[in-house]
Formats: C-alpha cells, sequence, structure tokens
C-alpha cells in the first residue's frame, strides 16, 4: 500500500499518484549554445518542428499523463515564452484545480534572480506549499520527448524512494554533459557524479552511460526539507545535479526510473529523448521530422502534443512558369505559407513564411514569419523568425563568406538572424 492506504496494483493506483501530484517546469535558462537563436527568447520559447515550442513537450507529456497542476519557473528573457503559455495553455480549469502558472523570477526573497535549479524552486516553496501535492515533479524545460510521467510515478511509490531520477542509455562520449548514476540490482541509485570529465560506463556496455535526464520526482515534504537544508549549507551552488543528489543518495533512497520501459507513442518501437541544446542538434531534429518515417511522430494521436496556434489560411502553392511550379517534398509546412514557383526540400516551414519565384531552399529551417525574395537560395540553414531574405542572396553555399555575416555552426549549418540582415527585430 502506498502511503494513502491505495493498493498498488489497484486499478487506480497511477491516477491516484498523477492527481496528488504538482510539477514545475524550469525554464528559466538561455541556452547559450543555441547563439543568436536566444538573444531574444529563453530556450524553452525556441519555435520547434513547424509549430510547437520547446516548452510544449513537457507541457503535453503533463496533461498527458494526468498532472494537471503545472508551475513554470520564468527567468532568462520570459517575454516570449509567457506570451505563449497565456495563449495557448489556458484551457485548463480553475474549477477543478488545473491550471499552468506561470511564476515569474524572483517573488520571494532578497534581491538576485535564482542561482542554480533547485534555488529555483526553493524560492517558490511557499507556492508549491500552497498547491498541497503529495510528490512534486522537477522538469526541465528545453527538452523535446514524449514521456508518460505516470509510470515514472509508479515506480517512485512501489520502491518507496524519498527522491527518483529519470534516466537513460547515452553514448559515453556524450556522457560528460550528464549527470552521471551507478545503480544496485534493484534501480536504486548508489553513486552519482554531474558531468562527470570521466564518465563511467555500465557494467555490461563499455560504449554507453547511465545519465539522468533531469526530470525528478520527490515526495513533497522531503524536496522541503532538503530544500531548506541546502539554501544554508555553505558553498553550495544550489542546484539539484551538483548538490541536492550528490548530498542525498548515501542519506536516503534515490530511486533509477529507466525511460526505455516508459516509452510512449513508439509505434515504431523507439524512444525518443533530445536535447536540442546547440544549433547542430536542433537543425537536425527539426531535419529528422522531414524523414519519411521520423522517430518522433508528432502524428500519435494517443499522445498529442498540444500548442498555441494562430489563426492561419492553408498552405499555398503556385505554379509559376514550365519547371517552376511551387512544390515542396520531404518537408514540413505550415499554415499561412506561400511557395511561388519555388523549390522546397528536406525543410521546415513554419508558420507564414513566403518564398517568392526562383528560389531554392534545401535543409533550411525556417521560423515564422519569413519573407523569402527572388532568386533566394537557402542550403542547411536556420533563417530565425521575422528574416526578409534579400533577393538573390544565397546562404549556406559558400561558408567562408557565411561566416563574415552570419554564425557558422561547426557542422557548417548556418544560423540568420533579422540582427545580422541589419533588420528590426519582429514585435508581436
Ligand atoms: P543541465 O542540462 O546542465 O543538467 P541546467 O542547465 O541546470 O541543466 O538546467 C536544467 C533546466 O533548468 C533547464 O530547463 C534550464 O532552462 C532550467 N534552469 C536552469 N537554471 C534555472 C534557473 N535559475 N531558474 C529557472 N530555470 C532554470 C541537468 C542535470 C544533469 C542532467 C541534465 C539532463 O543537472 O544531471 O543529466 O540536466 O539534461
Ligand atoms: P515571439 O514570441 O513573438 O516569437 P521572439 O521570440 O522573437 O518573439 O521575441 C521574444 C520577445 O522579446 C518578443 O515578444 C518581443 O516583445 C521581445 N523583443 C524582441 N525584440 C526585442 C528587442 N529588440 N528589445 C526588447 N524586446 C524585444
Amino acid at each position: 500500500k502506498d502511503h494513502r492506504g491505495q493498493e498498488r496494483h489497484s486499478d487506480r493506483f497511477i491516477s491516484t499518484l498523477t492527481k496528488h501530484t504538482v510539477a514545475i517546469i524550469l525554464a528559466g535558462g538561455r541556452g547559450s549554445r543555441l547563439k543568436n537563436l536566444t538573444d531574444w527568447r529563453a530556450k524553452p520559447a525556441v519555435q520547434f518542428g513547424g509549430k510547437f515550442r520547446i516548452i510544449d513537450f513537457p507541457l503535453s507529456n503533463c496533461i498527458n499523463s494526468g498532472i494537471r497542476r503545472i508551475n513554470v519557473a520564468t527567468q532568462y528573457k520570459a517575454q516570449s515564452l509567457i506570451q505563449h503559455i497565456q495563449r495557448g495553455w489556458g484551457f485548463l480549469r480553475g474549477e477543478f484545480n488545473e491550471y499552468v502558472n506561470i511564476i515569474p523570477a524572483q517573488q520571494r526573497l532578497g534581491e538576485e534572480w535564482y542561482k542554480g535549479t533547485a534555488d529555483a524552486v526553493y524560492q517558490n516553496i511557499d507556492l508549491l506549499r500552497e498547491n498541497g501535492g503529495d510528490y512534486i515533479l522537477v522538469l526541465a524545460g528545453d527538452h523535446i520527448y514524449k514521456m508518460d510521467y505516470g509510470q515514472m510515478l509508479a515506480t517512485h511509490a512501489r520502491s518507496n524512494a524519498d527522491m527518483t531520477i529519470a534516466c537513460i542509455d547515452v553514448p559515453l562520449e556524450d556522457a560528460k554533459g550528464f549527470g552521471v548514476l551507478e545503480v544496485d540490482a534493484t534501480d536504486r541509485v548508489v553513486a552519482f557524479d554531474e558531468k562527470p570529465a570521466q564518465p563511467k560506463s555500465i557494467p555490461d556496455d563499455p560504449t554507453k552511460a547511465f545519465a539522468s535526464m533531469g526530470i525528478y520526482i520527490f515526495n513533497a515534504k522531503f524536496l522541503y526539507e532538503q530544500l531548506i537544508r541546502d539554501a544554508y549549507a555553505p558553498h553550495s551552488h544550489h542546484d539539484f545535479g551538483q548538490d541536492i543528489i550528490p548530498y542525498i543518495i548515501n542519506r536516503y533512497h534515490v530511486q533509477a526510473h529507466r525511460f526505455t520501459e516508459s516509452c510512449v507513442g513508439a509505434q515504431s518501437g523507439n524512444y525518443y529523448w533530445r536535447d536540442v541544446g546547440t544549433i547542430d542538434a536542433y537543425w537536425e531534429a527539426n531535419m529528422e521530422l522531414t524523414k519519411v518515417i521520423p522517430e518522433l511522430n508528432l502524428y500519435d494521436s494517443e499522445w498529442p502534443i498540444w500548442t498555441y496556434q494562430e489563426q492561419l489560411p492553408p498552405a499555398k502553392f503556385v505554379f509559376k512558369d514550365e519547371g517552376r511550379t511551387g512544390k515542396a517534398t520531404d518537408s514540413l509546412v505550415s499554415g499561412g505559407c506561400l511557395i511561388s514557383g519555388s523549390c522546397v526540400s528536406n525543410s521546415v516551414l513554419f508558420s507564414g513564411v513566403h518564398v517568392a519565384d526562383y528560389c531554392d531552399l534545401d535543409g533550411a529551417v525556417v521560423l515564422p514569419k519569413v519573407k523569402i525574395n527572388e532568386g533566394v537560395v537557402v542550403k542547411n540553414a536556420v533563417i530565425d523568425r521575422g528574416c526578409d531574405i534579400p533577393a538573390g542572396m544565397h546562404i549556406g553555399i559558400d561558408l567562408a563568406r557565411d561566416s563574415k555575416r552570419f554564425h557558422v555552426s561547426e557542422k557548417g549549418i548556418v544560423l540568420v538572424t533579422p540582427d545580422m540582415l541589419g533588420q528590426d527585430l519582429y514585435r508581436v
């Protein structure tokens, strides 16, 4: 039985857990590795996949898991994020104690902004207490994935843990960027190393490490005790990965929850979790969606991804002259797009992109409200919202030249923003 006297194997086991869970999504990080894409918006507000923002993924996961009390902690350049959540996520019913609550930074203590991730939760401790959940689900606002948190709550309750961490196998060479765990035979966490210089591999595969996904479940009271203790701990960074987890693993019960078992919407039998933290990863994840069978299925009605959607007319493709039909292949084209006498392939066009005649787009990720004038060629690039690409401009063809005016990533993806074109930012 769990602490409410509910049978662990009863049919209502998981719905009882999700009902008594309050989520807090940490959406404060800039995501500076996304370069100029996050000059004016926080990483969770960055557009993804034609009509979504990154934050829509953890938010949708909460709703689809039956967790409907959600707080979003904002900090860096939150305007765009706040606007998106207000417009798109207002459908929950306060009468039923459902809400998405946007928490502005710095409401409680002192003069400073949040220090680490634990501090961001600590500064909102009063609010969480008022929300009154038994379990607190701490989420990052900047990952693309579909996950049923109900199954993770079940792992947490069944193992009688104080805290549970969602984990995934990652290639050993990538493990330096994660918290790396060791578990015993019951998947209890016995060691934790935050971003180790020399990550340890898992016992049965030297090419892989067991990494924290930065997704945590805490018993509410336990979390508050730890946050208060940590707030006064000298030399603490007030961070879950650097401070809280290393302190508690040998003193309390920390359980690992394997993401492989909880995959959702995985019609092709795989599971998907991406940190689109760099321009290369961001571009690649968008490109993946143009494949015939992408790993991330956005067309899965079992696990819909919700978002704010502007009212827009359908995408339209216009014939120019022989051989110059406006067309798009292996591409995602959103509402409000106009493609006239141009060829678009392997591209993701967000809402309201206009492509004039005689253009060629291949491997283009084009954010909303971009105008591409006649004769433009774009190859392997990310074009930021509101850019007006001058007629005849070639992007991604001569990288040496592009690197003088645009940002060129390690793998040769070109990022173009309105600033770089000397244009005003699009304000809506
Ligand atoms: P990182 O990915 O480095 O490591 P971090 O930069 O601390 O995580 O950010 C986690 C989340 O919190 C992000 O969504 C970020 O936007 C947000 N955030 C950061 N600082 C914030 C603040 N002050 N206020 C509000 N939100 C804030 C973590 C763990 C690792 C784990 C990886 C998985 O520490 O152990 O492996 O996540 O990606
Ligand atoms: P949107 O949320 O409309 O997609 P962006 O993400 O590009 O817009 O911009 C984020 C927010 O930052 C916008 O809502 C806008 O109000 C604000 N903003 C954009 N440019 C500037 C600027 N130059 N100075 C101050 N604020 C800006």
